[in-house]
């Protein structure tokens, strides 16, 4: 399938429009749970209950510590090796430090394996009631003392004005390889913000992925429309040891703090999308983005 047969939509009719002159704030018309088919799965409906009502769920040592470790050393080897004029390689703002590293469903055997898990397919599939893609996958490295923030912002936003991903029924996955604490810029979510649409002031520039990933600054919110958002579901940091799991949607307000202290928070961070909602043209008025940002072979994920 490609993903211009599969959408029906037009950007004249686009509810998600954004990258206008004035933030707004507009309500969600997708679904959150979405069960058009049988898809039985690993989650409880407390599970898919807290899910569909905060935007998020956090799932404490879905991978063991083994499981974990062996993840972390080949992140590590992963930026051992890599070079930070590799496509798919993105270095921390202002130095050569590695922040993150692409497709690694692509250049990693474990990490291939990884996201074929069922802990991770399987619990995509229910929630999104459809066979799913890997849209994207990387390693952030968030290394100590050096890891810079990654500004609030709707991962949904961005796939859909810069890559053309037409409705919101995505999940995105971030697994932590080291543990994470209050301390080393754990990842902060607005729950029940994947209910609104924030429509992000602003044009967005030329090749704006090779700026955005290092320092996002078109394609997030307004801070009246930040303060609103925490107003209304106040903010959560879910901390728990190496191999805990956030799932949350691809909607959901998120963004993390500067690591200062002295522990690593390296964390695969991998996002499944519903083959029915591939990507097709962009909805904002810039060429796609990379694949290495937004895969285009839309194959279904088989858990293994
Ligand atoms: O560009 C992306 O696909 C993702 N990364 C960032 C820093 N912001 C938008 C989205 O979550
Ligand atoms: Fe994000």
């Amino acid at each position: 399938m490609t993903g211009t047969q599969s959408s029906t939509l037009h950007k004249t009719e686009d509810p998600y429009f954004s990258r206008v002159d004035e933030w707004e704030a507009t309500p969600r018309v997708d679904p959150i749970i979405w069960q058009e088919t049988s898809h039985t799965g690993p989650w409880s409906g407390a599970d898919l209950s807290a899910y569909q009502q905060d935007g998020f769920l956090f799932k404490r040592q879905l991978f063991d510590a083994d499981e974990a470790a062996a993840m972390l050393t080949e992140a590590d080897r992963l930026a051992k090796v890599a070079n930070p004029h590799d496509e798919g390689v993105v270095a921390e703002p202002g130095s050569r430090i590695v922040r993150s590293i692409f497709r690694l469903h692509r250049i990693s055997d474990l990490f291939q394996q990884i996201c074929r898990d069922p802990r991770l397919v399987n619990a995509a599939r229910q929630i999104l009631g459809s066979e799913v893609y890997i849209h994207q996958s990387r390693i952030n490295y968030k290394p100590a003392f050096d890891g810079k923030e990654f500004f609030w912002h709707s991962d949904f936003e961005t796939w859909h004005v810069e890559d053309g991903m037409p409705r919101m029924r995505a999940v995105s996955i971030s697994l932590s390889l080291t543990e994470t604490n209050p301390f080393n810029g754990p990842l902060i979510v607005v729950p029940g913000s994947h209910q609104m649409f924030i429509r992000c002031a602003g044009q967005t520039p030329e090749n704006h992925f090779e700026k955005s990933l290092r320092k996002q600054e078109y394609g997030v919110p307004s801070r009246d429309a930040m303060t609103m958002l925490v107003d209304q579901g106040g903010m959560a940091a879910p901390t728990g040891p190496a191999g805990s799991a956030l799932f949350f949607e691809c909607n959901t307000m998120h963004g993390s703090a500067s690591n200062i202290s002295p522990f690593p928070r390296t964390n695969l961070f991998v996002v499944f999308n519903s083959v029915p909602n591939a990507v097709c043209e962009p909805f904002g008025d810039q060429p796609p983005r990379p694949e290495y940002l937004a895969e285009r072979e839309f194959d279904a994920v088989t858990p293994t």
